[in-house]
């Protein structure tokens, strides 16, 4: 019998093929790998970080023309603070010369960026910049571009908590009406749906204090990729899969 052949269809044709099926409206991404790719090719850690960087615009607009409606990216976490002064400080940087190169590009894409995380506690010129970016684009109905930056689950969760018992220390919240809808909007994801699929690149199996509230049903997708090698076909793949899990467990 004459074996079945698939042609290796076009970059084109698999989004068109993708975009027949419910596509993730949330996706959130551990964009891990960066300081490896750089260690294999001989290269300081931020050079890794600066080819990352231009990842997220490749993948934001990808998102953007998939239609996926909030793209999470975990850019920044709490714990990021302990590496070396010098890594942290080009990281810093590289906010600024992100929405420096690409903001013009996105915000005539409709996209509109937001943010996660404990902004006050970035360099003032990080901040301002970061902030100035949320502003310009705040009347965007595309993709949402949400940025994690200086973020950790667990302190947004006692954070939440805080704010929950003065609140009803206050007699604004009845401890009785408390639920999961209701805390919910005590968290800094508060407006934005539940990611349907987390990627995490490089690797790592593991959720590094990323959203653990927020990502208690959604599919988890993991790869060895390394960030600065991921691309739209392992975006797409991504989706593809997701798609084939939903198929399968989906129905009723
Ligand atoms: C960072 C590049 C991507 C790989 C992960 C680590 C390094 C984009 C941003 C960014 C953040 C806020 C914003 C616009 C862009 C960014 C940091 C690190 C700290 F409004 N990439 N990227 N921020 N990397």
């Amino acid at each position: 019998m004459r074996k079945k052949t698939t042609s290796p269809s076009s970059l084109q044709e698999r989004i068109e093929q993708v975009m027949e099926k419910p596509v993730p409206e949330h996706i959130a991404i551990i964009m891990d790998g960066n300081g490896r790719w750089a260690n294999n090719r001989a290269m300081p850690r931020i050079a890794g970080h600066h080819e990352g960087m231009k990842v997220v615009r490749k993948i934001t607009v990808m998102a953007n023309r998939l239609g996926v409606k909030t793209l999470t990216l975990y850019a920044f976490s709490t714990e990021n603070w302990k590496r070396p002064k010098s890594e942290v400080d080009f990281l810093m940087k590289l906010p600024e010369e992100f929405l420096g190169t690409y903001l013009p590009e996105l915000a005539t894409e409709n996209v509109k960026v937001q943010t996660i995380g404990y902004m006050e506690q970035l360099p003032p010129h990080t901040y301002r910049a970061v902030e100035s970016a949320k502003e310009r684009t705040k009347e965007n109905t595309g993709l949402i571009l949400n940025f994690a930056l200086n973020y950790g689950s667990r302190a947004e969760i006692i954070e939440a908590v805080k704010s929950a018992i003065n609140e009803a220390q206050k007699g604004i919240l009845s401890p009785e009406e408390m639920n999961e809808d209701i805390f919910s909007n005590y968290l800094m994801t508060k407006g934005l749906q539940d990611p349907d699929l987390l990627i995490r690149t490089s690797g790592e199996i593991r959720l590094s204090n990323f959203m653990l509230w927020q990502l208690a049903y959604t599919e988890f997708w993991f790869t060895d990729v390394l960030w600065p090698d991921f691309s739209e076909e392992h975006l797409i793949q991504a989706i593809e899969e997701f798609q084939n899990r939903q198929r399968r467990f989906g129905g009723v």
